[in-house]
């Protein structure tokens, strides 16, 4: 029988998650919706035959209809429903952030271990993109020697009312955070960040565009620009810089056109289309390997990892300082 998902949260990326198992996903059903909006729970669960909606976690993780989780509420909430799962022993799938902060994230790390196995993986997709994937492959097989630099950027068209600052590490840089690590096999031990005058499209509020530096356990450095208001589209690249050559992922790969003395294509507008390949592939395996009874892809580990080097920008953002990273040393479950 396929595997009966409940999605918790049905805002832009739940309702989006629920078509997906819906129309494009195998081996699994939605069986459940929740959200603390009644009324939205019911308008996305009626679009799905058989689906149910609720406002309470706890009563979708009761029913006997409902095998695994995707979360996909905002982060502060994601703690609780993480804790709740592991009560009733079901796979997960946490969008990220894990939690939007380290001591949670410990919390989690901890009840995942008293149950003795692992049950989450983390939405962190860009693992599953199809450009990224490449680009892992080639530092894997270390065709060009040692990475020495990432050169990444990441930009959003605009940014929501209450975006602030520190979501611009929390909610965005949260992702490069986890490609380096992933890419490199490294951990990121100091933050800096430089904030150029804000650009006068950002909200006033907004310190916007930033230059975020990590440097790594294996002495690489990475430079992320992260621009949330810069007004022309969804761009996220990234450019790998080895000991005898370089490979990038993130180049616009569409339609080009050429007519009336120009060339041109066109820009995805954020990250539902851009990243739509690697959402379905990142749904499809963790289906899979659920229904096999293991899991795979990145670990409540990662998404702690992700969280102490967002708080340490976040203090350096604030400071203006280089700010070390702070880790425990890695539990065995996470081996
Ligand atoms: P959203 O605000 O559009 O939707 C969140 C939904 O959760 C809303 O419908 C809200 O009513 C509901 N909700 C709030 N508290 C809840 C609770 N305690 N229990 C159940 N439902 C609750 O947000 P979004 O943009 O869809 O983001 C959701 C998650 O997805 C966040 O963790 C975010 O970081 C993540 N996200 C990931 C990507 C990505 O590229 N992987 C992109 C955007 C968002
Ligand atoms: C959003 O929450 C995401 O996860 C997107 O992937 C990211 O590009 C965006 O900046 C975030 O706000």
């Amino acid at each position: 029988p396929p595997l009966g998902v409940a999605v918790i949260g049905t805002g832009r990326m739940g309702a989006d998650h629920v078509r997906r198992i819906d129309e494009v996903v195998h081996g699994a059903r939605v069986a459940a919706v929740v959200d603390v909006d009644a009324e939205r729970a019911k308008a996305v669960a009626g679009r799905v035959e058989g689906c149910a909606a609720y406002t309470e976690p706890a009563a979708a993780m009761a029913s006997s209809d409902v095998d695994a989780l995707l979360i996909a509420s905002p982060g502060p909430a994601h703690e609780a429903a993480l804790l709740q799962a592991f009560a009733h022993d079901l796979p997960v799938l946490c969008e990220k952030p894990l939690t939007p902060d380290p001591a949670a994230a410990l919390r989690v790390l901890e009840a995942e271990q008293r149950l003795g196995h692992r049950r989450v993986q983390v939405g962190f997709m860009r693992r599953y993109d199809a450009g990224f994937m490449r680009l892992k492959s080639v530092l894997d097989a270390g065709e060009f020697g040692r990475p020495l630099m990432l050169h990444c950027q990441h930009r959003n068209a605009s940014t929501p009312p209450g975006f602030t600052s520190q979501m611009m590490i929390n909610d965005s840089v949260v992702h490069e955070i986890d490609t380096t690590r992933w890419l490199l096999d490294q951990e990121i031990t100091a933050v800096t960040v430089l904030r150029p005058a804000p650009s006068t499209a950002a909200p006033a509020h907004l310190s916007d565009p930033q230059l975020v530096l990590f440097e790594t356990s294996g002495g690489a450095v990475v430079d992320v620009e992260i621009f949330v208001n810069c007004g022309f589209g969804y761009q996220v690249r990234c450019e790998a810089v080895c000991e005898s050559g370089s490979a990038r992922t993130g180049e616009e790969a569409g339609l080009v056109t050429h007519s009336a003395g120009r060339w041109g294509g066109t820009i995805p507008q954020d990250f539902v289309p851009r990243f739509a390949e690697a959402y379905d592939r990142q749904v499809q395996r963790w289906v899979d390997a659920t229904r096999r009874g293991t899991v795979e892809g990145p670990s409540s580990w990662d998404g702690y990892a992700a969280a102490a080097v967002c708080e340490a920008g976040v203090t350096a953002q604030a400071t203006g300082r280089r700010t070390t990273t702070e880790l425990i040393e890695r539990p065995a479950l996470y081996a």
